[in-house]
């Protein structure tokens, strides 16, 4: 299929939402995986914000056409992300979306992808499928029920541009991959039956939604929800980022210590936003739960 062609669907039920529809959106994601919110930033914002990802992730312009790069912990550089909280329309937003009044920073991600970069796999961010001992942070991080998704596409998305990609209805417990597909071993991805158990990378799975959003909107996904990026067929780089939340009473054993980055933003946070550091552990990407064993 030409996904060039994909157009902002009909899907029978409202999906993009204001911030004076909070509760329709929140009901829209419960229902259905995923909900648009519409004019959450403003122009200056996304303008900062767009400069921010840039001078952080590639300030040289040196990644090199084709390359993507994904920041893991992109608020302990960038105090532009700090106004976020200091944003009292966006941040009642997501406390709608985390049913809980009282946040704290989960983890935070930005991503630039540049022209000619390459679709990523379909995937589910939710850790928590299976009981194994942690191989990763993210089984650590990303097994709680609130939202996995919460991201500000600043240079937009849709289809053409390296946008995302989800599937309606995925994020219920009893979701199973649509005909012709089945889950890769560790449930987090789904394959072609009679392929590889790789996960698919494709557009063409029944109940796609191409995510078509201008840069001052945001994308909220659940946790299970699948999700996967088209690739980046413009010539403009494709810029995002995103705070994850979790209910400030909602603690993280991590078993990795606070980077020195880490206390650094932890230190120059000023003392009204403060709450929003209670527990943080930020990530340690190369973490593999081996150290103590091998120790
Ligand atoms: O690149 C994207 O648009 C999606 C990124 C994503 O799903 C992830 O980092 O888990
Ligand atoms: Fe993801």
């Amino acid at each position: 299929m030409d996904d060039s062609r994909i157009q902002k669907p009909n899907l029978g039920y409202p999906y993009e939402f204001t911030l004076n529809e909070l509760d329709a959106a929140q009901q829209c994601i419960e229902a259905h995986g995923f909900a648009i919110i519409k004019k959450v930033l403003c122009d200056e914002l996304v303008k900062e914000l767009q400069e921010s990802v840039q001078q952080v992730l590639d300030p040289d312009n040196a990644l090199g056409a084709g390359n993507s790069f994904t920041h893991s912990a992109f608020i302990e550089d960038s105090p532009t992300m700090w106004k976020l909280l200091d944003h009292e329309p966006y941040l009642r937003a997501q406390r709608t979306f985390c049913l809980s009044e009282d946040l704290a920073i989960l983890r935070t991600a930005a991503i630039l992808r540049n022209p000619g970069s390459a679709p990523l796999a379909w995937h589910s961010d939710f850790c928590g499928f299976s009981n194994d001992p942690p191989k990763f942070s993210g089984d650590i991080l990303n097994r709680g029920p609130w939202p996995s998704g919460l991201w500000f596409y600043i240079t937009g998305s849709n289809p053409e541009h390296g946008g995302l990609a989800l599937i309606e209805d995925s994020h219920l417990e009893d979701w199973t991959p649509p005909e012709g597909f089945q889950f890769t071993p560790d449930r987090r991805s789904f394959h072609k039956k009679g392929t590889e158990p790789d996960r698919y990378v494709g557009f063409d799975v029944p109940g796609l939604v191409p995510i078509i959003t201008d840069p001052c909107d945001q994308i909220v996904f659940a946790s299970r929800t699948y999700h996967a990026a088209f690739p980046n067929r413009t010539d403009r780089v494709r810029l995002s980022c995103a705070i994850i939340y979790r209910p400030r009473a909602y603690r993280i054993e991590a078993p990795w210590p606070l980077s020195v980055k880490a206390q650094a933003f932890l230190k120059a946070l000023p003392l009204r936003l403060q709450p929003f550091v209670e527990g943080y552990v930020g990530i340690d990407n190369d973490w593999s739960g081996e150290q103590g064993k091998m120790g």
